[in-house]
Formats: C-alpha cells, structure tokens, sequence
C-alpha cells in the first residue's frame, strides 16, 4: 500500500467529567417514540411521549472510522434516566452482526446494568457505575439500562466491521426486565416479549 493511501492518525477530545464527545461528527439520537415495542409498559411509554413531548431517550456520538476489519469503531452513550411505568430507561440493544466480535463499555458516568444475552437465552447483568469496565463478550446482545437519576454514560469499542442487528432483540427482547420496585432496581423475569 502507497503510503499516501493510508488512513491519517487523529485524536480527538473527551470531558471525563461529563463524558461528552468534543465536536463528533455523527450523532444519532433516540426518542422515546423509537422505543415503542420495548417496554413492558406500553400505554406508560404512549403518556411519556404525549406528555414530554418526545423526549430524547439516548444518543450516541462518534467520530466514525472506515467499518473494516482492523479498525476500531467507538462511541460515547449517553442514556437518559428515567421510568417507563416501573421499567428504567434502556437501549434498544442488538447482537453483532459479525458475530466473532466482542465490545468494552468503560462506564464514565452514572448507574445502571449491562444486560446480556445469548441466542439460547442465557442472561448475565453487570453492573455499571463510573470507572467499570464491562466485557462484553462475542454473541452476547447487549442492551444499556439507567437505574440512576443522572445520564448513563459509557465509551463505547468495538470491532469497526461489526454492524448491529437490532431485529432478533425487536422480536425476541430479553428474558429480564430491569424494575423499579419498593425504590431499588429489581431484575424481573420477563413476561411474554411483545
Ligand atoms: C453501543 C450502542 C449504544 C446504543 O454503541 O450502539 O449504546 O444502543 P443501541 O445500539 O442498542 O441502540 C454499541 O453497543 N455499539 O455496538
Ligand atoms: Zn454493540
């Protein structure tokens, strides 16, 4: 390869504190009217959205890299709180389409859990709180949930070839639900997904 085809170095700015990215160049916003499908809680969400205005669920920014094999592709999460119903805040969650590829979160700040889950079902939670690191394994979907009254926010790295499948979550979502109950997050099974 000629040397003038490579791709250029670069750094780019993250507050710690915050955990915002400094000028990304893609940010992709969710609304709660995105989230519609998710929760256990449906009419809850329809109130939230009516009554909020639609509010802005999560973003994720980024400065992204070519998607091939040997990149790194990275993001910040930031993952608003709140309840639909009794149900905490969460991402939509995906597995990889590349399946061989894992992921870090480097929690910056905030609370929550990292939900995990394999095609057959098995389902693992770790916690997440400033300055854990969660491994998130190939073949695990993953999904963010906020249990804290302030942003969930998480530096995000994976394989930049990896692609996300949102529709296997869409239809079969995850057997735990993350519930507010007597004021603490509960892990509950779930009932029937959608
Ligand atoms: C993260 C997620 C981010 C938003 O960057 O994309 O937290 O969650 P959803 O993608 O599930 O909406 C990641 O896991 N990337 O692979
Ligand atoms: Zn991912």
């Amino acid at each position: 390869m000629l040397e003038r085809d490579l791709m250029q170095p670069f750094g780019i700015e993250i507050d710690l504190e915050t955990g915002r990215m400094l000028r990304p160049e893609r940010t992709s916003v969710r609304r709660a009217s995105d989230m519609r499908g998710y929760y256990a809680d449906e009419p809850a969400l329809e109130r939230l959205i009516r009554d909020a205005d639609d509010p802005v669920h999560y973003q994720v920014s980024e400065k992204p890299v070519p998607e091939t094999p040997g990149n790194l592709m990275y993001c910040i999460s930031t993952l608003q709180p709140g309840l639909v119903g009794q149900e905490f805040f969460m991402t939509k969650g995906h597995y990889h389409q590349v399946k061989e590829t894992a992921e870090l979160y480097l929690c910056l700040r905030g609370q929550g859990f990292m939900l995990m889950k394999t095609e057959t079902g098995e389902c693992k939670a770790e916690a997440m709180a400033r300055g854990r690191l969660v491994y998130v394994p190939p073949s695990w979907a993953h999904r963010s949930v906020n249990t804290g009254d302030e942003p969930l926010v998480s530096f995000c790295v994976y394989p930049a070839e990896a692609g996300h499948n949102y529709g296997d979550i869409e239809k079969e979502g995850f057997p735990k639900r993350v519930l507010r109950m007597n004021g603490r997050p509960q892990l509950v099974a779930a009932a029937a997904q959608r």
